[in-house]
């Protein structure tokens, strides 16, 4: 009993949306640190699925992608037993705390989200409450499973620090309530950059289907985006400024290969664009093979897929629910007698 304190691994919560296929954006940016913390922390991922709506779906490929992403996660290297990775929509607590939370959260501050600006103006026709919300919701998430880190590309920073807001008021205006949580954003990889616009995020809806490579593009298709992928005319391989296209490959290479700016300009001395697009291209083939080929295995085993899902849900909810009763208490909520 006495250690209990001091054998608590730190907790690590992430999401990611299943709004489409996912991108390798997604794999070096959050994916790939997720697998790698398993073993030192205690890990609880989920699928966003509630978060997806706040963009029009169609339903019949929404529930594919749940489907395929719920997959494709556990092909990367989510294991169901050591990590609990569960979908959002299975466990009704998110979208309680979320409300709470709305009530705490300012009308300014949510303005100034970066991703709900961006994402109005793509979806002009569709600026709904929940794309407003979409922070909110994410706290919500966060916050129900007392995570210590949330593992996360360096686009989430800003909703992050909005999530620490909302904790820290809540904390301050009641008691010590919320565990305020740390980002963890990689070094290299933490915004890999559209292949066609390398001003642009990766994004997995982006119309322009050159511009990103999904988890399951076939080595045929890696190839040729790469090698489409816009650079410049310099054709020296640098890290450099005004160099967004080199700097995004180098850095998709570096995420892949382990190997430092330094390292991969030596590589390529002497040598042209060429043959650096295509050395990335043959890496990033050779990182995702395995992957497609247990993905092809798991996609084809549904009843496996949903045991995995729905054994998470209840335990996840356990947890969440505790934190939201608390969180009730605390406002004032009179609990149900039993
Ligand atoms: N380009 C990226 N580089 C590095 N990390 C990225 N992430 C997303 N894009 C990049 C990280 O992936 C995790 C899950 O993201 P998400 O699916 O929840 O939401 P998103 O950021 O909105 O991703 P997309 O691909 O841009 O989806 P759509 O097009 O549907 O909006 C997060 O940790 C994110 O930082």
């Amino acid at each position: 009993m006495e250690n209990q304190t001091a054998e608590r691994k730190k907790v690590i919560f992430s999401a990611i949306q299943p709004s489409g296929t996912i991108t390798l954006g997604n794999y070096l940016g959050a994916l790939k640190n997720w697998v790698a913390l398993q073993d030192d922390f205690d890990c609880i991922f989920a699928l966003a699925d509630l978060h997806t709506i706040t963009v029009r779906q169609e339903p019949a490929k929404f529930r594919r992608n749940i489907l395929e992403a719920y997959a494709l996660l556990l092909a990367c290297g989510i294991d169901v037993n050591k990590s609990l990775f569960f979908m959002q929509s299975h466990v009704h607590t998110h979208a309680e705390l979320a409300w709470i939370l709305n009530c705490y959260t300012q009308f300014g501050e949510l303005s100034r989200m970066t991703q709900f600006k961006d994402k109005s103006a793509k979806h002009a026709d569709n600026v709904n409450a929940g794309l407003f919300t979409y922070p909110s919701l994410m706290a919500a998430d966060i916050l129900l499973y007392n995570a210590d880190y949330v593992p996360v590309g360096a686009d989430q920073k800003q909703h992050l620090e909005l999530c620490r807001n909302i904790a820290e008021r809540f904390n301050g205006l009641y008691s010590p309530t919320f565990v305020v949580p740390d980002g963890l954003i990689p070094k290299t990889g933490a915004r890999i950059m559209s292949l066609q616009d390398p001003t642009k995020k990766m994004s997995k809806s982006d119309e322009n289907t050159a511009g990103f490579i999904t988890m399951l593009d076939t080595p045929a298709e890696i190839m040729k985006k790469f090698k489409r992928a816009v650079t410049d005319s310099e054709a020296r391989v640098y890290y450099g400024e005004n160099k967004a296209g080199i700097n995004n490959l180098m850095g998709i290479y570096s995420c892949i290969t382990g190997k430092s700016y330094d390292e991969i300009e030596k590589e390529f001395e002497g040598r042209g664009y060429g043959d650096f697009k295509t050395a990335v291209g043959e890496a990033v083939v050779k990182e995702l093979e395995p992957i497609q080929a247990r993905y092809n295995e798991l996609i084809k085993d549904k009843a496996y897929l949903e045991k995995c899902y729905s054994e998470a849900a209840p335990r996840a909810e356990a947890i969440a629910r505790r934190t939201l009763q608390k969180v009730m208490k605390k406002v004032g909520y009179l609990p149900v007698a039993h």
